[in-house]
Order: C-alpha cells, then structure tokens, then sequence
C-alpha cells in the first residue's frame, strides 16, 4: 500500500511494510547475514548499482529498510537509516558532515555523551566546536563563524527542557551555508517534525520513545534530501553502526503505537507537572506544557504536543532529591526515558556525568535536577508514588535552602 498520503496514524501501522509470497502482515524478521546471488554477474550488478537487490545485511537488510522507509514517511524526508545506537546515529552524522577545519555551534544542554564525543573526540580529528544556549538565537547569531558547517540542535533538550525556534535556526543555519541537525528525541516524530521546520536533518535515539518499551538500543537519521542521504548512509556503511534486523523488527514492533503512547504519557505529565509544581518541597519544575517554562509559547507553536517529560529540583537540593530517588517504588530509578514506564534520574551524577561542572551549570543542569521521564501507568499511582517519596524528604520549612 503507497501510505505516503495518508495520515499520521495509518503511517506508523503500515508505511514501509515490505509484502512477502506468504502474506505476512508484518515485515519478517530476515535474519540473515547475506544474500546468495542468481550467478556472478548478479553479485557483479548489484556491487555496481546497475541492478537492484539484497547484497549483505551491513549495507542493507528487509527488516531494517522496512523501519527505515516508515519513521521516513513519518518525518517526510528523503530517506532514513537506521543504527545500532543513538550515538551510532550521531557519531555517524558527525562523521559523514564534518571535516577538519570544519566548526560546530550546538546546544549546550543536549545529551551528555553527543557534545562529549563532539568535545573530546571530534577536536582530535580538527574539528572545532562552540556550545550556547540555542533557546536564545542571538547566542546561535553570535557564535557562527565563517567555518561554520554545522548546527546541531537538540530540542527539547535533555534535561534542561530548552526549547530552540527551529525555523529560525534554520534560516540562521542556512544563511551561513551550514546544515542544522536536529536531535528530535525528546519530542519524537509524533509531536514534532524539524524537516517540516527547515531542518536538514532530524536524528533519534530510537531507545526512547520510538521504540517504546525499554528492551532495545537504537538510532535513526532522517536526511531531507536524496544527496544528504546518501551521505549519511555511505558513512554508516563504511562505519558499521548499523541496526540489526531482529532490533530493527523490535522497534518496528513498538513503533505502531508511538502515538498513543505518547499522547498517553503526556496526559499523565500535564497533571504530574502542575502538581510538583505547587508541591511545597519543589523549588522549581521544568515542563514545556507549563505556562511557567520560559518557551512555553514556542513550544505550542513549533509541537503538536508537550510529551512527558519533566525536569524538577527539591527545595532541599540533591540531598533531598536523592532521599526521593532513593525512597520511589513504582518510578523506576534508572536513566533512558520514553518508555511505557516511569523512569526518574539524577542527570548531574548519571548521564551528563562526563560534562565539566561549570559547563553542566551553565547549562542549566544543577547539581539537584531531577529528571522523570513520565509513563502511561495510572495517574493516581504515579501520584502516590512520588507522594510518599516527597513525604521522606520532611517538612519543606525545616530545609536549610527552603
Ligand atoms: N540523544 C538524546 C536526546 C538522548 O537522550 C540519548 C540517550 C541519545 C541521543 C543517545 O542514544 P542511545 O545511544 O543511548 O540510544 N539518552 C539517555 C538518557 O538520557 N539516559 O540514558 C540514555
């Protein structure tokens, strides 16, 4: 079925789903390392490209063109490639855009390990790099140099919650003859879509919310046009960060229920955000679908949605966030986020651990964030949960920082 004028919706149940001689409704799992040619001169062709046609599961598989052509469809790019991690989808597209001499300006509050590799591992190869705060386009202005190649925008970001205009930064991008890579994690396709905003690129930890149910690893890189696309995928071919087929039908197995799933979650976050945030032992929430976030306004103009994802501080600091970290039974206490369950985390000790500290509070990641990736369980529960957890820290009044 052609599925690339349909809605939203009908995409993610059948876009890109490849029919098989016996009907399969779903794509099959083509777990297979290669694929056997009719006679040399086949094997020969399709080496050249003049035919056609499966040749060895690193440069393509069934499976994983199947999820592929989906989250394509669903982004409306070009093309898509899937990869064995999120950071296997960074490091590619860093990799296949950038050279030595070339410079980066990127959001100071993306995802640790991105400006890590970006940072310490990419300023070896001549790389450079500049991190401010995106939300602001006059820091994005400011920081633009005439070797500037690359803009890389995580929004939101993670865990600061910063929003970035894409569209401005797009023009911003585009202006300086530089590319803008967006990392759509935290919003995923369903509520936000950064080609549609003048993104050239929009990548995924398909780990969160694409897949779903925390039981894979994943990336995906949508490139807007056929030349970027070939770029990117000739890159991962070359690196070996690709999807395996049994991974890739997993994440297209939870993939068909992205969006109610994520418009589940996100009608628990408007009630949890509100309610921590009116909790006396809550210094200070972060939610993109409160009035009280600083991109509140862009946020409802640039994403059909707010998602579930919530930043907070305690009045008491890290201290009395660690006792409700430690003292929660239904939120699970471990880091990754976008899946059926709730999750809650200490980004500043666990994933942005690698940053230096005063990068990390420039940020805006404190030494106290606590980070709630919130799920589809029962609202009441969830509720409860992180009642008598808050119950634990003690009266608000007797806190030394309340
Ligand atoms: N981009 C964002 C926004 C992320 O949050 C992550 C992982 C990645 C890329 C990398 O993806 P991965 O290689 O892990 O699939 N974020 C994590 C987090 O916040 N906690 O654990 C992993």
């Amino acid at each position: 079925m052609d599925t690339r004028n349909k809605g939203f919706n009908t995409k993610l149940v059948h876009a890109g789903i490849k029919d098989d001689a016996l009907g399969s409704v779903v794509t099959p799992i083509y777990q297979t390392s290669t694929f056997a040619f009719r006679d040399a001169q086949q094997g020969a062709n399709r080496f050249a490209g003049k035919e056609g046609g499966y040749i060895y599961t690193r440069i393509g598989n069934p499976t994983t063109d199947a999820l592929e052509e989906n989250v394509a469809q669903l982004e409306n790019g070009f093309g898509a490639t899937a990869m064995a991690s999120g950071m296997g989808a960074i490091s590619t597209v860093y990799l296949a855009l950038l050279s030595s001499g070339d410079h980066v300006v990127s959001t100071d509050s993306v995802y640790g390990p991105s400006r890590g590799l970006m940072e310490k591992h990419m300023s070896r190869f001549g790389v450079e790099s500049t991190y401010v705060d995106t939300s602001d386009l006059d820091n994005l202005r400011r920081a633009i140099r005439a070797n500037t190649k690359l803009v890389y925008v995580e929004s939101p970001s993670n865990p600061a919650m910063a929003v970035t205009d894409l569209a401005a930064a797009a023009e911003i991008a585009h202006a300086a003859g530089a590319l803008l890579v967006v990392d759509n994690t935290f919003a995923s396709p369903h509520l936000q879509k950064p080609l549609d905003l003048g993104a050239d690129v929009s990548l995924h930890s398909v780990t969160k919310f694409i897949n779903g149910h925390a039981d894979v690893v994943g990336g995906i890189v949508v490139a807007k046009t056929e030349a970027l696309h070939k770029k990117i995928r000739a890159m991962l071919i070359i690196l070996g960060a690709n999807m395996d087929p049994h991974q890739s039908y997993m994440v297209s197995r939870g993939l068909k229920t992205l969006a109610l799933r994520v418009e589940r979650a996100e009608e628990n976050a408007r009630q949890v955000a509100p309610w921590l945030e009116a909790h006396p032992q809550v210094a200070w929430v972060r939610y993109i679908g409160l009035p009280s976030h600083p991109q509140h306004e862009l946020a409802k103009r640039q994403m059909t949605g707010f998602g579930s994802m919530i930043s907070f501080e305690l009045k008491g600091g890290l201290e009395a966030g660690r006792i409700v970290m430690d003292n929660v039974h239904l939120a699970g206490l471990a880091v990754s986020l976008g899946g059926v369950e709730t999750l809650i985390s200490h980004p500043a000790s666990m994933t942005h651990a690698g940053m230096a500290r005063a990068d990390r509070l420039a940020a805006g990641i404190t030494d106290g964030l606590v980070r709630l990736s919130v799920g589809i369980e029962d609202l009441a529960d969830i509720l409860a949960d992180l009642e008598q957890a808050l119950e634990r820290v003690g009266p608000a009044a007797a806190n030394p920082r309340s």
